[in-house]
């Protein structure tokens, strides 16, 4: 079933199949063949060998009828596939060899693939390095979520702020998909439900097709192959002969594309109203297709019993995006099965779970009663029973029911129809049965559990960052990409000399790439001694990009008070979009560019101070940057950010942690040990006081100097025309909301500790040699054994 290390082909066998691919499969010569050809050619090769252990796979989950994990996410944020594969498969130095024979560049190759970007950032991309681990320890799972023509919007600068255009990854073929016509639901909105009997029966208004595209998930060592399987809309009538023949092709057209419009976009996480309609259609469509694809795959290999659900199917919800799944699976259950209410009920929440992300208010899922009524009337009833239920089996308080004040709260729904919930970090947790959970949280004080979030160290080491990983291999042996407990090994080697200088070595070997590439798209041209501080992730007000600028303007002042100083070399490097409606983060964007054209261009400074900010930030830029940093900013306002997980890539990448008390970089520095972590800043509880206190962005920045020189600079206009800021600045000044000034000073005198600790490589060096051989808690398969035994009740397919 597996390929057995000597069954892995050779490099000559890489090269034959390339050559016949390019040939048989696109049906091109090499000499014509242009980058993009090769690189089909290449995928085709590297498919052949995933195909294997993926139907092997499927066969043995079926034919052992084990029980299988679903993962229902709005949002994979898979990067690229072909790299990560070879890596899986063991394969990379074969492949370095057959491409070195064809003569083609690997870079050029892996680059040519367009990034899959069905996510807007951490929730998305916590989804793709589960599925990854669920793989790589032969978990037998499922991934389901929608097949988005257009991914992530992109992202240019032009004078400096944000222009977002279509991403397009689908405009060309995509060779890791399979399409499964056969696989194809009917999916209802609208319409009326009627009383036949005392049953209910939906005729619902609307329909379309959810149509299947499955992607292979290869995991560590391509033992275990997943699935991805991604749902398509299709029409249910292709077009409108009538009107067609009456010439009118536009409308004849018309059902098709409206159909298609389901599947057209993702959503960019934001907070307007637009839209609401369709996304709350998004969510069903997705929802709705994986949950008859469930039903129809137990009833195949397990027959009509249907009260043996919970024995066989796991579902987690990834937030509550696709938490209509709670009352899709009981309408599905009772409607179409014949099953009670009760029993519905019963089995459901036995069946489901919830991952919740979020603490913000305004990230919390609410949807209208009307529009809920007119989207899915039969949900909206059983939403109501099950909220009866509820309420009369628990004598809640007032107040903490699914439907208040005409909306349904989606977070409550996903609460009372899981078997566990989940927070994503420890602090996170405690704050979702404190605060946002409290009520439902007494009357179910078992269900919510904690599970720290992860990242996969295939891609997020062994692909993304070659010299450390050599270096590992070599000095603890390369069993650490499939356990990464073994870092730890390399804690006898924190004072060895020679280690230290070759991890300083490696370090520098990906600076100087970085740095290359700056150099090339951005024309900055950094040193690559300086200090790389990179800060990328989302846009919001939360994580505070805008303390990281303010702290960089005071600094450059400060340079200018004393530019014979003696201060340490420093690159500031920013990476991340804004939602399209999110005025107050665009305008930190732009803010960031101002300072950087005019603090680039400083003769007097420039040599200690830089700032490059790439545009279009996604996975395939984070591999580049994040091995490549010595300084990561995860200094969101304690209490906002729910684990992160930027954060630990750069620390298993060996970059020290400038951070707040904030999501899982508590858990960082507990492992890293405190003296390994520039900690600063309010606490979560001190923060919520703070915020409550009148006047507290103003008393700060009067007690801040470098804070109070910043501001002025910008309202000055030293960075561009100071209209375009005064919003900004005077919220800054009277409303602060996520407390940058209460922080300020704090961050400031951090980052001049950093500066000198910077200085002293062998403490640096030693810190850094620590942060990585203390990162294994932070592998996503720790966190997918947790979720194995906590919540889902599975074991792998091969013990
Ligand atoms: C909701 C309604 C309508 C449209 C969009 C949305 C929406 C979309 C995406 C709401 C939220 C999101 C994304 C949330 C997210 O990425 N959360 C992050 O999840 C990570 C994985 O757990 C954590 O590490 C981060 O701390 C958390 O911010």
């Amino acid at each position: 079933m597996r390929p057995e290390l000597s069954e892995l082909p050779s490099a000559q066998d890489l090269a034959d199949q390339i050559l016949y691919h390019l040939t048989h499969t696109q049906g091109r010569g090499p000499e014509f063949a242009t980058v993009f050809d090769w690189r089909l050619a290449v995928s085709y090769t590297i498919r052949d060998l995933i195909v294997t252990p993926w139907m092997a796979g499927h066969r043995a989950s079926r034919d052992g009828k084990l029980k299988r994990v679903y993962y229902l996410s709005m949002e994979f944020l898979i990067g690229r596939i072909l790299g990560d594969a070879i890596v899986n498969l063991g394969l990379d130095q074969q492949m370095d060899a057959a491409l070195a024979q064809l003569g083609l560049d690997k870079t050029d190759i892996l680059e040519d693939e367009p990034d899959a970007a069905l996510g807007n950032g951490g929730l998305g991309r916590l989804a793709a390095c589960f599925m990854e681990s669920l793989a790589s320890l032969g978990v037998p799972a499922f991934g389901y979520g929608i097949r988005y023509e257009h991914g992530l919007f992109r992202q240019r600068f032009e004078g400096g702020q944000q222009v977002e255009t279509p991403e397009d990854w689908l405009n060309q073929p995509h060779p890791w998909e399979f399409t499964r016509i056969d696989y194809s639901y009917t999916i209802g909105f609208k319409g009326h439900v009627e009383n036949v009997d005392g049953h209910s029966v939906w005729h619902p208004g609307e329909s379309v097709i959810a149509r299947a595209y499955d992607t292979p998930v290869i995991g560590w060592q391509g033992k275990w192959a997943n699935t991805l399987r991604l749902w398509g809309a299709q029409p249910t009538n292709l077009f409108d002969l009538h009107r067609f023949n009456a010439g009118d092709y536009a409308a004849a057209a018309e059902p098709e594309a409206l159909a298609r419009t389901l599947s057209r976009v993702l959503y960019p996480d934001d907070t307007t109203d637009q839209g609401k309609e369709l996304r709350l259609k998004q969510e069903y469509f997705l929802t709705s297709a994986a949950l008859q694809d469930i039903i129809r795959r137990f009833t195949a290999e397990h027959g009509e019993d249907l009260a043996l659900l919970p024995d066989k199917v796991a579902i987690q919800l990834n937030d509550t995006h696709p938490a209509i799944a709670g009352p899709e699976l009981i309408r599905l259950l009772m409607d179409e099965h014949g099953l009670s209410f009760d029993q519905a009920l019963d089995i459901a929440r036995r069946t489901l779970n919830y991952t919740n992300h979020t603490l913000l208010p305004e990230a919390l899922e609410r949807w209208s009663t009307w529009l809920m009524g007119d989207v899915l009337p039969r949900h909206l009833q059983i939403i109501q029973m099950i909220d009866e239920a509820h309420r009369a089996a628990t004598h809640r308080p007032p107040h903490t029911g699914i439907i208040e004040h005409d909306e349904v709260r989606m977070g409550e729904l996903a609460f009372i129809m899981a078997g566990h919930v989940n927070g994503v970090s420890a602090l996170h947790t405690d704050l979702v049965r404190s605060t946002v959970f409290a009520d439902l949280h007494k009357l179910h004080p078992e269900r919510i559990l904690n599970q720290t979030n992860g990242v996969t160290p295939r891609r997020w080491l062994r692909l993304a960052n070659p010299p450390l990983s050599r270096l590992l291999d070599h000095t603890i042996g390369a069993g650490w990409t499939g356990d990464l407990d073994q870092l730890e090994g390399l804690e006898a080697h924190a004072e060895d000399a020679g280690f230290l200088a070759a991890l300083r070595g490696a370090k520098r070997q990906n600076k100087v790439v970085l740095a290359n590439g700056l150099l090339s798209d951005l024309g900055i041209k950094p040193d690559p001694e300086a200090l790389f501080d990179v800060q990328v992730k989302r846009m919001h007000e939360y994580k505070r990009q805008l303390l990281n600028i303010l702290e960089t303007i005071a600094l450059w002042h400060r340079i200018h008070e004393s530019p014979n100083g003696d201060w340490t070399p420093r690159l500031k490097i920013f990476g991340g979009k804004a939602a399209p409606g999110y005025w107050t983060a665009k305008t930190v964007i732009h803010l960031i560019n101002d300072v950087a054209r005019k603090i680039n261009d400083d003769p007097v400074t420039s040599k200690f101070l830089k700032i490059a900010y790439p545009p279009n930030y996604n996975v395939s830029m984070a591999e580049r940057l994040i091995p490549a940093a010595d300084l990561s900013e995860q200094i969101s306002t304690a209490g906002k950010e729910a684990s992160g997980t930027g954060n630990m890539k750069f620390t298993m990448n060996g970059a020290l942690t400038i951070g707040t008390l904030d999501g899982a970089n508590v858990e960082i520095r507990e492992m890293v040990g405190a003296e390994n972590f520039f900690l600063f800043g309010l606490t979560a509880a001190e923060a919520a006081a703070e915020k409550a206190r009148p006047g507290h962005a103003r008393a700060a920045i009067e007690k801040s100097e470098n804070m109070k020189v910043a501001l002025q600079l910008i309202a000055e206009g030293r960075f561009g025309r100071p209209e375009q800021y005064f919003a900004l600045l005077d919220r800054t000044w009277n409303d602060d909301p996520f407390l940058v000034a209460s922080d300020f000073e704090s961050y400031f005198a951090c980052q001049r500790r950093i500066d000198a600790t910077y200085r002293n490589h062998r403490d640096w060096d030693r810190m850094t040699a620590l942060n990585i051989a203390r990162s294994g808690y932070f592998s996503s398969d720790r966190t997918i054994r947790g979720y194995m035994a906590d919540i889902w009740k599975v074991g792998p397919a091969t013990p």
